[in-house]
């Protein structure tokens, strides 16, 4: 049986974060977890590059532009869509999640996946490096993963 998986190994491309700046009090510590967690796998400073959008709805946009560009390996796509904040939520967060789904399959860069989508600010909190873990850095190891399997599927 032939079993193919990624695994955590570190790279030497590009990699962009794409954050997005509403709710930032939450956003900041899901970048900080991803750049940890990518360091901490051997990416170096000059390998990253941090790019803040207006908000969630605004991922997807600049990430295919980014992805088109060719100049990253892959990208992590962060923020935060609290409901208790929103009346368009369920907008911002489906655009969110499938735009960014989009991008990945018709540009072929991997985008990993780190928007919270949650009930208020005390959940989110929870999941931006408290109680539930950092989901930035859980998106970090996510594209790493990625990566590395797109390396043995390609090569
Ligand atoms: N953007 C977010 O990232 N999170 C939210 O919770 C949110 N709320 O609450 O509305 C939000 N709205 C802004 C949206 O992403 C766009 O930036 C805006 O509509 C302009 O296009």
């Amino acid at each position: 049986m032939r079993v193919i998986e990624g695994h955590f190994r570190g790279t030497r491309g590009k990699i962009a974060i794409v954050a997005s700046r509403f709710n930032q009090l939450v956003v900041d510590p899901l970048v900080a977890g991803a750049v940890d967690s990518l360091k901490r796998h051997g990416i170096l400073e000059d390998q990253l590059t941090i790019v803040w959008v207006p908000g969630a709805y605004e991922l997807a946009f600049v990430s295919k532009h980014l992805a088109q560009t060719k100049s990253y390996q892959g990208l992590i796509a962060l923020g935060a869509v609290i409901r208790g904040a929103t009346t368009h939520y369920d907008h911002v967060a489906g655009e969110a999640g499938a735009g960014i789904a989009r991008v990945a399959t018709e540009t072929g860069i991997p985008i990993a996946f780190g928007v919270l989508t949650t009930e208020n600010l005390e959940q989110a909190l929870e999941r931006a490096g408290s109680k539930v873990g950092n989901k930035g850095s859980e998106a970090a190891m996510a594209l790493l993963e990625l990566l590395d399997l797109l390396e043995q599927l390609n090569g």
